[in-house]
C-alpha cells in the first residue's frame, strides 16, 4: 500500500520514519507529475519544496500552528497533506480547487495568497493577534527567494525585526523567480549558498552538546555565542540578523531529516527567526530540473490558448519600434516571459530593465525614465498593476508624464482565479487624472495603438487579454477618442463593446437578433478613456444602448458612458453587460464566461427583452 494512502490526516506523516518519508517524498512528487500535467499548473516550484512541506508537517502542528504560503503557487503538496488529495485532480478546473490557498476551502489555509510578497505582513499580524489572545501558536511564512525581492517584505522585516514579534520566515531559496532572480538581494543569497556546510557542521555539533547532561544546555548558549560572532567571518548571512531577526542558514533543502532537526531547532525560539532553506526548483523531473522556467507554470492538456498571443504581438512591435527609435525602453517586473519582453531583452539589453517582483518600483522609475526624455513602456499584467496605483497617480500622472502601460491579461484570466483576474483595471485607471485607456480588438489593433503611441505625449494604456479571438479585417487608422463602426445598420440600437471578447460576443449577438428581424450597429470602444463623446453627443433620446465589457460595472466603460449621457440629459436606454466585483470560478476562459451567463444565445433574448420593454 502506498505510503500516501495512509495519509489521512495531516498528523499522520509525524507516525512516519525518516525512510518512510523518503519513500513519501518521491510518491509525492509522482503524484504532482501525473496531475499537473493534466490539469496544468505550478509544477516546477511544487517539486521542489515537497522535503520541506514534509518536514513542515511533521515538525509543526497546523492547523493549530499556522502556515502562510507566499505567492501560494506551491503549496500542492500542503494541499494534498491536508484533506484534498482526492480533489487535487481538479486543481484549477471548473467547480475544482484553487491553485492558491483558500481559506474557503480548508481551515488549513490560513491566508489567501496569489500576489507575491504579502507573506512576513500577513504572518506578523496573525503572530501579534495571537501574543493579544494569549495563545501559544507558531506563525511560519514560506517565501521564495523571487518573493523576497518586493518591497513589502521589506517593510515587514523592518517592522518585525524592531517589535522582536515571535515567528519563523522560511527562506524557500531556488535561486529562481519564474526567470532566474535578478538583483542585489539575489547577488547576497547566493554568497550566502555557497556556505552550506556551515549550517550543518554547526548543527550537529550542537545536538552532540546539547545531550551532555547538566551542563549541555550551558554550553549550547555558550557556543550559539560564539556561533554568532563567527558567522559573521564565516558567511554573508548578516543581512537579516541587521534587522533584528535571527538568521539559520543555509540548509540543504532535499535533506529531510536534517530539515526536520532545523526546523524543530527554530520552533524553540523565542524571537523572529528566518531560516534559509535551498531547494532546487523542479527536483525529480530531470526536464523541469533542466529548464524550470518552461516548467514554472505549464498549461493543462485542455489549454484553450488558441495560440494568437497578444504578449508575442507586443514583444516583437516594442523591439521593432525599439530598433528605430533609440528613446523606446521596456520595463517588466519579474515577468518577461509571460509579458513577450524575452526577445526586446536579447535584442536591447541596455533599454530593457527587469526590475523583480516590484511593481510598485516599476512604474516609478519607469517615471524617472519619462522624466529625463526616454520613452518607458511598462509591460504588466493588469492583475499585477493593482500594486502600482499610487505610483501611476503621484509619479506619472500627476507630471503628465509620457509612460505606456501595455497591461497584458486583461479580463478573465481562467485556471488562475479570482487573485489573478484582470477585472478592475479600467476602473482604477480611469481615476488617473490625463490618463488615456485603449484597448485594441485584435492584435493588428494593438499593433497600430503600439506606433501611434510612440508621438503620444501623456500617459497612456493598452490594455489587451492573452489571446485575440476576435477575426476581422476591418481595422481603420487610430484617431485620438474616436471609436470604430465594426458592424452598421439603419437602427438606433447599438452594442457598444471593448475588446476581442466582448466584441466578438456583439457581434453573435447581432447575428442571432438579426434572424429575428433586429439590427444592431457594433461600436468598437478602442478608446475607453476620453470616450467619443462627438459620438455620444448624436445619440437620440430613442436609441438604445447596450454596453458590453470584461471589466467591473463600476468606474469602466459602461458606467463611464452612463455618467455621460446623465450630463447631458439623454434619455437613452442603457443596458450593461460587465463582470461582477469579484470572479471566483476556476476553469478555461469559455467555462467561467459561460458560467458569468456571457452566453451570445442568453444576451440576445435579454436583449430582444430590454427592447420591447
Ligand atoms: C505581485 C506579483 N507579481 C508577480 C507575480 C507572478 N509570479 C508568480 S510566482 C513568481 C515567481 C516567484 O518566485 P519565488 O518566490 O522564488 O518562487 P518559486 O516559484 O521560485 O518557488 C512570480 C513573479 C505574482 N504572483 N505576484
Amino acid at each position: 500500500m502506498p505510503i500516501l494512502d495512509r495519509i489521512r490526516e495531516p498528523g499522520d506523516v509525524k507516525s512516519l520514519n525518516i525512510q518512510e518519508l523518503k519513500l513519501l517524498a518521491e510518491e509525492l512528487r509522482q503524484c504532482l507529475i501525473d496531475t499537473v500535467t493534466v490539469t496544468g499548473g505550478h509544477l516546477a516550484s511544487n517539486l521542489g519544496v515537497v522535503e520541506l512541506t514534509l518536514a513542515l508537517f511533521y515538525v509543526f502542528e497546523p492547523p493549530y500552528d499556522k502556515f502562510i504560503w507566499d505567492v501560494g503557487h506551491q503549496a500542492y503538496i500542503h494541499k494534498i497533506l491536508t484533506g484534498r488529495k482526492d480533489q487535487i485532480k481538479t486543481i484549477r478546473s471548473y467547480e475544482g480547487i484553487s491553485g492558491f490557498p483558500n481559506r474557503d476551502e480548508s481551515s488549513y489555509d490560513v491566508f489567501n495568497t496569489g500576489h507575491a510578497s504579502t507573506s512576513i505582513s500577513a504572518g506578523l499580524g496573525i503572530a501579534r493577534a495571537r501574543d493579544i489572545s494569549n495563545e501559544k501558536y507558531n506563525v511560519v511564512s514560506i517565501i521564495g527567494d523571487g518573493a523576497m525581492t518586493g518591497g513589502m517584505v521589506f517593510e515587514a522585516l523592518n517592522d518585525l525585526g524592531a517589535s522582536k514579534t515571535r515567528m519563523i520566515i522560511v527562506l524557500n531559496d531556488n535561486n529562481m523567480s519564474i526567470s532566474p532572480n535578478v538583483g542585489g538581494l539575489n547577488r547576497h543569497l547566493s554568497k550566502v549558498r555557497l556556505s552550506k556546510r556551515y549550517a550543518s557542521f554547526k548543527f550537529k555539533t550542537l545536538k552532540i552538546i546539547n545531550q551532555i547532561p547538566l551542563i549541555g544546555k550551558f554550553l549550547v548558549k555558550t557556543f550559539n555565542r560564539v556561533r554568532d560572532n563567527l558567522k559573521f567571518a564565516l558567511i554573508n548571512g548578516k543581512m537579516f540578523e541587521q534587522f533584528g531577526l535571527k538568521y539559520i542558514g543555509p540548509i540543504d533543502g532535499h535533506n529531510i531529516d536534517n530539515l526536520i532537526e532545523f526546523l524543530q531547532h527554530v520552533k524553540e525560539s523565542d524571537e523572529p527567526v528566518l531560516i534559509h532553506v535551498v531547494t532546487q526548483k523542479g527536483k525529480g523531473l530531470p526536464c523541469a530540473e533542466k529548464n524550470p522556467v518552461e516548467y514554472h507554470g505549464i498549461n493543462s492538456i485542455h489549454n484553450n490558448s488558441n495560440g494568437h498571443s497578444f504578449s508575442k504581438a507586443l514583444g516583437k512591435t516594442l523591439t521593432k519600434l525599439a530598433e528605430e527609435n533609440n528613446f523606446v525602453a521596456a520595463i517588466t517586473a519579474a515577468m518577461a516571459e509571460g509579458t513577450g519582453l524575452e526577445i526586446f531583452k536579447k535584442e536591447h539589453p541596455d533599454r530593457f530593465f527587469d526590475v523583480a517582483i516590484c511593481e510598485g518600483h516599476a512604474v516609478t522609475m519607469a517615471a524617472g525614465l519619462a522624466a529625463s526624455g526616454l520613452k518607458p513602456y511598462v509591460v504588466i499584467y493588469s492583475t499585477f498593476l493593482q500594486r502600482s496605483f499610487d505610483q501611476v497617480l503621484h509619479d506619472v500622472c500627476l507630471m503628465k508624464l509620457p509612460v505606456t502601460f501595455c497591461i497584458d491579461r486583461a479580463g478573465i484570466v481562467g485556471a488562475d482565479g479570482v487573485t489573478h483576474q484582470g477585472i478592475y483595471d479600467l476602473s482604477y485607471m480611469s481615476v488617473m487624472p490625463d490618463m488615456t485607456i485603449t484597448s485594441p480588438k485584435d492584435i493588428k489593433e494593438l499593433e497600430m495603438l503600439l506606433k501611434w503611441s510612440l508621438d503620444f505625449k501623456t500617459p497612456l494604456a493598452i490594455r489587451y487579454p492573452k489571446d485575440s479571438v476576435l477575426e476581422t479585417d476591418i481595422h481603420t487608422p487610430i484617431q485620438y477618442g474616436k471609436w470604430e463602426l465594426l458592424k452598421s445598420s439603419d437602427s438606433d440600437i447599438f452594442i457598444v463593446a471593448a475588446g476581442g471578447s466582448m466584441l466578438k460576443l456583439g457581434l453573435e449577438v447581432a447575428e442571432i437578433l438579426k434572424s429575428q428581424n433586429i439590427n444592431l450597429n457594433i461600436i468598437n470602444a478602442r478608446f475607453i478613456k476620453p470616450l467619443d463623446y462627438e459620438f455620444l453627443n448624436k445619440l437620440l433620446d430613442k436609441s438604445y444602448i447596450i454596453t458590453m465589457e470584461d471589466n467591473i460595472l463600476h468606474g469602466g466603460l459602461g458606467a463611464s458612458i452612463a455618467e455621460y449621457l446623465v450630463s447631458k440629459s439623454k434619455k437613452c436606454k442603457i443596458k450593461h453587460y460587465a463582470m461582477p466585483e469579484k470572479v471566483s470560478i476556476l476553469g478555461t476562459i469559455e467555462e467561467v464566461y459561460t458560467a458569468l451567463g456571457f452566453t451570445a444565445e442568453k444576451i440576445s433574448k435579454e436583449i430582444a427583452d430590454f427592447l420591447i420593454k
